[in-house]
């Protein structure tokens, strides 16, 4: 994946005088998905990919097996308010990148055009009180923001203009999430010290969960099978 945008940011949670530390690890792919399929674009947006063919993005993995666009959570953490920054999701050669985020509720989603042609965005949330919005994006247009007052996992936005254009943004009540990056790594930040159950959860390749303890931090390194 190109320029990755970090969206996550960091926010120490307040908890009493207990101590907090980041939670990591790595997630690894096991097993070897189907091929991924090409992505027949219309010419504008073809032009924007010479000589490569788009595919599907829906195992992205390193040499090393990291599996990227993994969310992690703390099930059932509770706490921690919206970040201040945005989560940014741009529009780049007609695709959405980042494919998969996550954000807080009512944290702010500012969706970026950086391609010569016209977008339209349009989040289809399927929870209660989570807004659908269809916005119109001029090329290289003003940047749109979304907010959404539900916790959803896996919200998708669209583009009604390009029928391949998808991206998922995980809505969570807490703030304890993250997303693995391109070498699968991920960190949560300003976890308070605790017992928790570290939920990984991939797109395609399901669900997975461990029982971590932070004291000052921890580090969890969890596998997802390819589906
Ligand atoms: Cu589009």
């Amino acid at each position: 994946m190109k320029s990755l945008i970090l969206t996550l940011t960091a926010v120490a949670l307040v908890a009493g005088n207990a101590s907090a530390g980041d939670v990591t690890g790595k997630i690894t792919l096991k097993g070897t998905p189907a091929p991924e399929k090409e992505i027949s674009m219309d010419p504008a947006c073809g032009a924007m990919h010479a000589g490569k063919k788009p595919t599907t993005r829906f195992y992205v993995a390193d040499a090393s097996g990291g599996l990227a666009d993994c969310v992690v959570y703390l099930e059932g953490a509770k706490g921690g308010a919206a970040p201040a920054a945005p989560v940014v999701v741009d529009q780049r050669g007609c695709e959405y990148l980042p494919y998969i985020n996550s954000a807080t509720v009512n944290q702010t989603i500012r969706v970026m055009n950086s391609d010569p042609v016209m977008h339209n965005v349009h989040p289809t949330p399927a929870v209660d009180g989570n807004k659908e919005q269809n916005k119109a994006q001029l090329p290289k247009g003003a940047p749109l923001e979304f907010t959404f007052a539900k916790a959803e996992k896996f919200l998708r936005f669209k583009c009604d203009v390009h029928p391949w254009m998808f991206s998922y943004v995980s809505v969570f009540d807490h703030s304890l999430h993250a997303v693995s990056g391109k070498d699968g790594s991920f960190k949560i930040t300003g976890v308070p010290d605790g017992k928790y159950k570290l939920v990984v959860e991939h797109r395609k390749g399901g669900r997975v969960e461990k029982d971590i303890e932070v004291k000052g931090g921890a580090k969890a390194d969890l596998d997802i099978t390819a589906k």
